[in-house]
């Protein structure tokens, strides 16, 4: 039933908007123009009233990173508040990661006050306005607004979350100015929010389903490629039994846990042996399934993909081959085509399909073997081997673990030797802006306070993600995290595309004077995290590793952030 509650000011009914969505956190950075929010929320909670608690973020980029964190682990559309003009600006590449990882949030910020005479009374107040506030992030939103009138804030509060939440998910930006959050009003309509729920997100075209089935079924050699289904928890567990009614390799290029990797049908997460093998490939929610310049699938292989977001709208080049696409949500559609197979497959199907299962068994195994060995052999190696950190992070936690990834060269060995069985515990950015990983675990954290959150990251990364930001808000809103730096004390993965693109004999490569990459000397970041409150750990001995480890994890579970700077050998 739609209501009215009295409130003061478009500020007071913008906080009961967000109360009304069940909104728990506001990830806030203030300026000039957000006071009237401040003073709202501090109102209500004088007054014993609900409000979202503010996540005070020194810096806008990790305040959008936590609230990209925090819908990650709990699918609820967030709320970001930045100042005008320059809030925006400074958010920067965060957005991008919640537009290419399908993050609802909704990102408002203030504007200044349009009333010359009466309302501007400050000199930036002149300075800080500009001919189009939201062209700065018309590019990464699927919808932007600016508040003109507190008539309809119901409705333009409760469309942003709606665009926000429904699939695929991603970025809004509304823009509330001054002067309408300062208003005196005497009431807010607050709707139904049921009534202004996500659009459903779709089951696949029954048709299309058989034609998959039947395709799939007399594959030879099928190959299964995922990338972002298990942004829905309750997608892994049909996706194994698709895997293994059929037994297909299957693919796992995850920026979400998609499929177990101990799995014996996990074949790994670069698709590129099995590409030209493959006589039936099934991608699923995955924007780049391969890259052509390495490799393609050969020309008569049937090619199904099944994708909330099959036409990647936003991304102005794409157009991949696909002989059935199918836009569907996977969760939903995956027990459909499960049960459209199971019907149609017969028990002399289902023992051809065991001998293939016992020869990609016999191929993960050897891989899982040659894998755990590349760590021991390099167990003792000085500076410490990726490998064996990975290893050792991997004996550290346990399956219940929220890990969070941003070792950028160091993702395979990430990849290969940390291990993920249960749905919702692994985590990318979804895209490529470095520096999400700190704030990304602050929201992880505030999402699901019984979990253990450990997040992994380059050194760069580190300084990218804001430490002092995020870690301060770690401690004042008590949220730890464990924090693991793969310091190479360099910009590695710039160096590697040197590398690949001059030839052996540049200058680079010959003098191994890498100018532009080294980090070098390495900043203290064991004393960065001390000064933030956290606790803060050099290890540079591969024995000490595993301890290490163990203690900043009793650090975290004891309440207090934890970072361990770990100085590792280039890979
Ligand atoms: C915000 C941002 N700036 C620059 C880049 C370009 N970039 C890609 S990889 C990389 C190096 C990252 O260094 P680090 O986190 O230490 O990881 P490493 O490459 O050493 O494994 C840079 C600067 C980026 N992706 N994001
Ligand atoms: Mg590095």
């Amino acid at each position: 039933m739609e209501q009215i509650i009295p409130v003061e000011t478009g500020a007071e009914a913008f906080i009961e908007l967000l109360n009304a969505n069940g909104v728990d956190y506001l990830f806030l950075n203030p300026g000039t123009d957000t006071f009237p929010v401040h003073e709202a929320i501090l109102k209500f909670k004088a007054l014993g009233k609900r409000a979202p608690d503010i996540i005070l973020c020194l810096d806008e980029s990790m305040a959008l990173a936590a609230a990209h964190g925090y819908f990650m682990v709990s699918g609820k559309p967030q709320v970001v508040l930045v100042h005008a003009d320059l809030g925006p600006q400074q958010v920067g590449g965060a957005l991008h990661n919640a537009q290419r990882g399908r993050i609802g949030v909704v990102l408002c910020s203030g504007r200044v006050p349009a009333n010359f005479e009466k309302n501007r009374t400050n000199q930036v107040h002149w300075l800080q306005e500009q001919f189009d506030q939201s062209g700065v992030v018309r590019n990464y939103v699927k919808w932007e607004y600016e508040l003109r009138s507190n008539e309809n804030i119901h409705q333009v509060v409760q469309r942003a979350f709606q665009i926000a939440s429904s699939e695929p998910c991603g970025p809004v930006y509304l823009c509330l100015p001054q002067d309408v959050l300062v208003e005196k009003i005497s009431g807010v309509k607050i709707p139904a929010v049921s009534r202004f729920a996500p659009a459903s997100a779709q089951q696949a075209d029954p048709a299309l389903l058989l034609e998959a089935a039947s395709m799939l079924i007399e594959a030879e050699n099928p190959l299964l490629i995922t990338g972002y289904s298990g942004r829905n928890p309750q997608s892994v567990a049909p996706l194994i039994e698709l895997a293994e009614i059929l037994n297909f390799r299957v693919i796992d290029s995850p920026i979400r846990m998609n499929f177990p990797n101990t799995h014996p049908l996990y074949c790994g997460f670069d698709p590129n042996p099995y590409l030209e093998k493959a006589d039936v490939i099934l991608v699923i929610d995955q924007d780049v399934p391969y890259i052509p310049s390495q490799v393609k699938p050969k020309f008569e292989a049937k090619i199904i993909q099944i994708d909330i977001d099959p036409l990647k709208e936003n991304m102005p080049l794409w157009g991949f081959p696909v002989d059935l696409l199918i836009r569907a949500d996977s969760n939903k559609t995956l027990p459909a085509l499960n049960r459209i197979i199971r019907e149609k497959t017969g028990l002399e199907h289902q023992a051809h399909a065991q001998t293939r299962f016992q020869q990609i068994q016999l191929e993960h195994q050897q891989m899982q073997d040659k894998w755990r060995q590349m760590a021991l052999n390099k167990s003792a190696q000085r500076p410490i081997s990726p490998e064996w950190l990975c290893r050792c992070i991997d004996e550290a936690i346990d399956q219940d673990t929220v890990l969070l990834g941003e070792p950028v060269s160091n993702r395979a060995a990430l990849l290969r030797q940390v291990h993920r069985t249960q749905p919702g515990t692994y985590f990318q950015s979804g895209g490529s802006n470095l520096g999400w990983g700190l704030g990304a675990a602050l929201g992880a954290k505030l999402a699901d306070p019984e979990k253990t959150v450990v997040t992994v990251m380059g050194d760069g990364s580190f300084v990218f993600g804001c430490p002092t930001a995020a870690l301060w808000a770690a401690a004042v809103s008590r949220t730890p995290f464990l924090c693991i730096i793969f310091n190479n004390m360099r910009y590695n993965a710039p160096s590697l595309v040197l590398q690949q693109n001059l030839n052996k004999s540049g200058f680079s490569t010959k003098s191994g004077n890498w100018i532009g990459i080294d980090i070098n000397p390495s900043p203290d970041y064991a004393a960065i995290a001390r000064a933030c409150q956290a606790y803060g750990q050099i290890v540079d001995d591969p024995a000490e590793l595993p301890s290490a480890l163990k203690n900043a994890l009793d650090q975290v579970r004891g309440g207090k952030a934890a970072v361990l700077d770990v100085r590792i050998a280039v890979s």
